[in-house]
């Protein structure tokens, strides 16, 4: 189907990769579109309806050109994608390129210029789509990896624009992104922006130390002034969750409720660890099942005791690297749980689905411990969404230093993932923690958590880059 409506313009542009929607095939015939629960729409709705604002993505099925719709009183606006290109442009440059690349090559990062090209053609489409849609001065944000060429290809054909840019995951250290054949297209993109906001003050820093080395803009503190006489701010927004959100669904008497039917079901140990992540080689999953497998192994935690719950959501499945993982992770637990298990006793309990939202909240809820060690993470969401649920300020968040998170949640029992018996160690001081120390720690990440929510961070940033105006 060819695109014919051209879309009303909004003064408030958000464009990611994604639509915030999924499509429903409806048993009667027909499709719907259901809002897809993140953070982020969350956090942007309110601002969204005020403004009229309009969401430029990809909805999801390759090979489709969709008009603009509405759904829910929000107007989206479909861009579409080859097959090609969602094995391009998506999973090849976006998830085996820079993906790897950003997070500390923690898997060999694959450098293909076909790959690039498609990058290169669909950040074009999108910054297409997004000029079409956005009114005269209107203000745009752009979000994440999939998307640093989108500012300056905006500007170009819209000096008019406020351009926002928030990179999601960690920007790399100067020596890593040298690596990448495509660097200095990818840090002039990123400058078509007026903000670029990053997740931790150590990446703004290292784009603006690039840009005095690479592209050879001058820099005073966080703004880079460009040829034109135009500036980029670069500054940090560590992004949040909708906690209150989270807060009353955990408080719900329905979670209430499936939290203490998980507890029976797990056959009502002392304790219940928790990981909850997308399967991912960034996040740490081995690791911490090898630490947990060991203390189990070793006699120093008794499994009828001291369980290990592993929720791991499927996630670019196409990619190699992911494929690999899954089976290291099949092949790990698999061992564990044959050698120390009883019938209906295993010491980890590894799920390889994705929950409702309701369901994670129980999971937070049931959990006494929490373990969120990311060999790399631009914040993690899990670890804030956890702290948010735990309304009787009990339970222990045990984290790792790589992830951002760890800059605010301070009060966590804090890990190097990489050390395998510094976590085993950490995993029995949690273990052994009174009442009383971890609810001084829960107190106060609680605390962190309410005062920073999603609306605050969307709010700085948006207040910020009106400000440059
Ligand atoms: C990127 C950055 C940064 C997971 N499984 C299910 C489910 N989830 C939800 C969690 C959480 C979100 O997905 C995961 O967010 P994270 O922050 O932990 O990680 P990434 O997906 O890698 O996110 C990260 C984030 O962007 C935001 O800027 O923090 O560093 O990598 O909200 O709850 N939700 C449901 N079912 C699942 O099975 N409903």
């Amino acid at each position: 189907m060819a695109r014919t409506a051209r879309p009303k313009t909004s003064s408030f542009v958000v464009v990611a990769n994604r639509l915030p929607v999924d499509r429903v095939d409806l048993p009667e015939g027909g499709v719907a579109w259901r809002t897809s629960p993140g953070g982020l729409v969350t956090a942007l709705e309110p601002v969204m309806r005020k403004n009229e604002g309009a969401w430029v993505g990809w909805h999801g099925a390759p090979d489709e050109e969709l008009d603009p719709f509405e759904n829910d009183g929000l107007a989206l606006v479909p861009v579409a994608l080859s097959t090609d290109e969602v094995s391009d442009y998506y999973e090849g440059f976006s998830n085996a390129t820079l993906w790897p690349l950003y997070h500390d090559v923690v898997a060999t990062p694959e450098y293909h210029r076909e790959w690039w090209d498609a990058y290169v053609k669909v950040n074009r489409r999108f910054a297409d789509a997004a000029a079409e849609v956005a009114a005269k001065d209107a203000v745009v944000w752009v979000q994440d990896y999939q998307l640093q060429l989108v500012p300056q290809m905006l500007r170009e054909q819209r000096p008019d624009l406020l351009i926002g840019f928030f990179l999601h995951i960690p920007f790399p250290p100067v020596e890593l992104f040298q690596q990448l054949p495509w660097r200095r297209q990818v840090l002039e993109g990123l400058l078509g922006a007026d903000l670029v906001g990053f997740q931790m003050p150590g990446a703004s820093q290292n784009f603006a130390r690039l840009i005095r080395q690479r592209v050879g803009y001058t820099t005073q503190r966080d703004r880079i002034t460009k040829p034109d006489g135009r500036e980029t701010v670069a500054r940090s927004y560590p992004i949040s969750i909708d906690s209150q959100g989270f807060a009353e669904l955990a408080s719900n008497p329905r979670t209430v409720s499936r939290a203490e039917g998980i507890r029976h079901d797990l056959g009502n140990p002392t304790k219940i660890l928790l990981g909850v992540d997308r399967l991912d080689y960034t996040k740490g999953i081995k690791q911490r099942i090898r630490a947990y497998g060991e203390l189990v192994r070793d006699g120093q935690v008794d499994p009828d005791d001291v369980v290990f719950v592993q929720v791991a959501t499927p996630s670019r499945e196409r990619v190699n690297q992911y494929r690999l993982l899954r089976d290291d992770i099949d092949r790990l637990v698999g061992r564990i749980n044959g050698e120390s298990g009883r019938i209906g006793r295993p010491p980890i309990t590894y799920l390889h689905h994705s929950y409702p939202r309701s369901e994670m909240a129980a999971l937070y809820r049931a959990a006494d411990i929490m373990v969120v060690t990311p060999l790399r993470d631009g914040m993690n969401l899990v670890a804030k969404e956890y702290v948010a649920c735990r309304d009787g300020d009990n339970g222990a968040l045990v984290l790792s230093e790589f992830a951002g998170a760890a800059a605010q949640l301070k009060q966590a029992f804090l890990v190097n993932p990489y050390d395998i018996n510094g976590m085993k160690d950490a995993l029995l001081e949690s273990l052994a923690a009174s009442p009383r120390e971890l609810g001084r720690r829960m107190k106060s990440m609680r605390k962190q958590v309410f005062d920073n929510n999603i609306d605050r961070w969307a709010d700085d940033f948006l207040t910020d880059l009106r400000a440059l105006a």
